[in-house]
């Protein structure tokens, strides 16, 4: 039979299948050597005198490490307004991160409700709209309407530092789930997380995964080239340089400066870009 793994508990695994039943089954040691199986992979499984078991893992078509997580059709990158205070730095690497893996990006703004009309973050969020970011924005229980319409059909996760708001999000969506939140996101301190496995919850007729936060920003393992073509603003220009090998910092003819120069590519976004080559490997 074929499922597909929506919870790991050391070897126990919650699989679903397309009629939506749900088995427990082990992963056998032949399988778990192959590779790790984790939360949104396709299996095979079978029934064993009284236990079902995984066979094999189907292939995949892309996968994040941190959180361990498989076929993922969108992140959606939750950043709050305010406790923890938005910014454009930490969401461009994060965005940044989610393109490198191949995942389509949605920035999601929460905690509207504790804000200005007249603050800056109304700027920031049209200068994502602009570059061709879907950018959703809630408060307190007052989420985009169009949430949900996003989630439908899809396997989402999740992502975003701790305490933006990412387990009330879906709470707000479907109150049965009654995820733990924080009481207080500083009474916490920095990087501590509620919210500690990777689980694909059924909400709004999709599957989401409310995952830790990101822990970790590391951009050592890839090179300019592959940041450039995966950033969804730079791609109309890839190629067009002047030279081939052009990285987009200080070379003459470069089509991408030449963009941000006629503020058709965010500058923030390209400055941001600069920020992250400097930390490449070299
Ligand atoms: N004012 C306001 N507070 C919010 C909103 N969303 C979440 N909060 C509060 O922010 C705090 C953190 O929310 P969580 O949902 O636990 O955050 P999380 O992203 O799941 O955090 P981790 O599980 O640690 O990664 C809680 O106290 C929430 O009540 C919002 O839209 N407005
Ligand atoms: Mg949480
Ligand atoms: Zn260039």
């Amino acid at each position: 039979m074929k499922a597909r793994i929506i919870k790991i508990v050391s070897n126990q695994y919650t699989v679903v299948t397309a009629e939506n039943e749900r088995f427990l089954c082990v992963a056998m040691g032949k399988v778990r050597l192959q590779k790790t199986p984790v939360v949104g992979d396709f299996v095979e499984f079978e029934n064993y005198q009284d236990k079902y078991a995984i066979e094999k893992i189907e292939e995949r078509k892309n996968s994040m490490v941190r959180p361990a997580i498989a076929n993922v059709d969108q992140a959606i990158l939750v950043m709050s307004c305010k406790d923890p205070e938005f910014s454009t730095v930490l969401v461009d690497r994060l965005l940044f991160l989610i393109q490198m893996a191949k995942i389509h990006p949605i920035l999601c703004v929460t905690k509207m409700d504790l804000i200005e009309a007249n603050d800056p973050i109304y700027e920031q969020i049209e200068d994502y709209r602009k570059s061709g970011y879907q950018v959703l924005s809630c408060g307190k229980e007052n989420l985009d309407e169009e949430l949900a319409k996003v989630l439908k059909g899809k396997i989402t996760v999740l992502t975003g530092q701790s305490g933006v708001g990412k387990s009330t999000l879906l709470n707000t969506l479907d109150p049965k789930f009654e995820l733990r939140t924080q009481e207080t996101s500083k009474a916490l301190g920095r990087g501590k997380h509620t919210t500690r496995h990777s689980e694909l919850h059924e909400v709004a007729m999709g599957w989401v995964a409310d995952t830790p936060g990101f822990s970790s920003l590391d951009f050592s393992q890839f090179t300019p080239e592959y940041l450039a073509e995966s950033i969804l603003e730079f791609k109309p220009y890839i190629g067009k340089c002047k030279f081939r090998d052009c990285i987009h910092q200080n070379e003459p003819g470069c089509a991408i400066k030449d963009a941000v120069e006629k503020n058709i590519v965010s500058k923030t976004r390209y400055e941001h870009y600069l920020q992250c080559i400097a930390l490449m490997k070299k």
